[in-house]
């Protein structure tokens, strides 16, 4: 039987490349997106052009929905009848959680009880359900963080997916629902939304080396994450809900490296010295920080199979040369312009 899979947040930078994966396999996928006043489809736009979706066979078909409609999401089930749920849209900064803290809670905890709650009452009892989980949950726990670690949210953002951690589990085992969390950490990519952390690096030093900015503001460059790639990420978050039985699984590289580090290694890569280019500000500091997350992956290692194949410095070199290649730039030629770029901030 062809399988069916129904990804919510499938313009995101995670739902786009879980869509390509799955359309490799042969499944049927169905996206949802909320409206939006503008279009903010990029990152799928080349599935669309591969999947005509005038053809009522298409493999591929996005349609409108939103986490905060129950209407819609039971429309959606109703008529698209799929065989896996990937629940991956969400209010996902966790900074601006500070600022949205009741949408963010409505969207990214409500969200998910409304769409398991769905799924149960359309007595859809083989479905597969997967929750977009996150290392925010483990928040103040020191490193490292595996699934037995408690949870300690710092923010409106680790709070609503701590209680969408556990209606997931409440769904498995009040109702016995193929449910399964899979608990992500940071993960990044040339599709990557333009705020957070390793994105705004890479893209401001695209924009630097084009004469275009002069310095990028920070917050703190203290904290630590485990950085890998969203394309390795998907391929984990796939085999969650292939595994004989619905389960909670960190998914992460385990290494650890600071927002500096970050800076040093991007910066690095033209020759330049990030410090010559980067500014403090209190703007950017949040109410509460997560300061360390190294995840430890063993359980996603021995049962799903599952292990990066992106490293630290091959995450940071993709990132800067895609938003180089997007100024028309090779890595020699940014090499080039940042030479002569050095000596005029050093005030030469
Ligand atoms: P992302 O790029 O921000 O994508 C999230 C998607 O959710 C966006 O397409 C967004 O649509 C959609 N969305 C937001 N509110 C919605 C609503 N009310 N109804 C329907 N769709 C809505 O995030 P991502 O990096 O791909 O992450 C995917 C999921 O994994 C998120 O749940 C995130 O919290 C979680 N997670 C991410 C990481 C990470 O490091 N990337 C780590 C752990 C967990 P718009 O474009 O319309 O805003
Ligand atoms: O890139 P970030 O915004 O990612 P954060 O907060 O770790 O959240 C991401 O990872 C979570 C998994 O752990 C996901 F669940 C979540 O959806 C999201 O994908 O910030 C990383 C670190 C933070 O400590 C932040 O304070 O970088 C620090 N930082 C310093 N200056 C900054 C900035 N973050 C942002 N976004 N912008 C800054 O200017």
């Amino acid at each position: 039987m062809t399988k069916r899979a129904l990804i919510t947040g499938v313009v995101g930078q995670d739902g786009s490349y879980l869509a390509e994966l799955l359309l490799s396999k042969g499944y049927i996928v169905r996206g949802i997106t909320r409206r939006a006043s503008y279009p903010h489809t990029q990152r799928i736009d080349h599935l669309f052009k591969q999947h005509d979706d005038r053809d009522p066979a298409t493999q591929f078909r996005v349609t409108y929905a939103d986490l905060t409609d129950s209407s819609s999401l039971g429309n959606v089930l109703q008529e698209f009848e799929p065989t896996e749920v990937y629940n991956l849209a969400a209010q996902s900064h966790v900074g601006i959680s500070f600022e949205t803290g009741e949408s963010t809670l409505d969207i990214n905890a409500i969200g998910p009880f409304r769409l398991l709650d769905s799924i149960r009452r359309a007595g859809a009892k083989d479905v597969r359900y997967y929750q977009a989980s996150s290392s925010e949950m483990f928040g103040a726990s020191p490193p490292p963080q595996s699934e037995a670690t408690p949870f300690l949210p710092q923010s409106p953002y680790g709070v609503s997916k701590v209680a969408a951690f556990y209606l997931t589990r409440m769904h498995r085992i009040a109702y016995g629902m193929f449910a399964s969390n899979g608990i992500l950490f940071n993960h990044e990519s040339p599709r990557r939304g333009l705020n957070f952390v390793t994105r705004k690096i890479t893209l401001s030093i695209s924009q630097i080396v084009a004469g275009e900015l002069d310095r990028i503001q920070l917050g703190n460059l203290d904290a630590k994450r485990d950085w890998g790639f969203s394309g390795d990420y998907v391929e984990g978050i796939w085999r969650i809900l292939q595994h004989s039985e619905p389960d909670d699984f960190v998914i992460a590289t385990g290494e650890m490296h600071t927002v500096r580090d970050f800076l040093g290694k991007t910066f690095g890569i033209l020759d330049l010295d990030w410090e010559d280019f980067v500014t403090q500000t209190d703007r950017f500091l949040r109410p509460a920080e997560v300061p360390a997350l190294l995840g430890d992956a063993t359980k996603a290692r021995k049962l799903l199979g599952w292990k990066p194949t992106v490293g630290f410095d091959e995450l940071c070199r993709m990132m800067l040369e895609s938003d180089l290649a997007a100024k028309g730039l090779t890595l020699d030629q940014a090499k080039a312009k940042a030479k002569l770029l050095k000596p005029r901030r050093r005030g030469a």
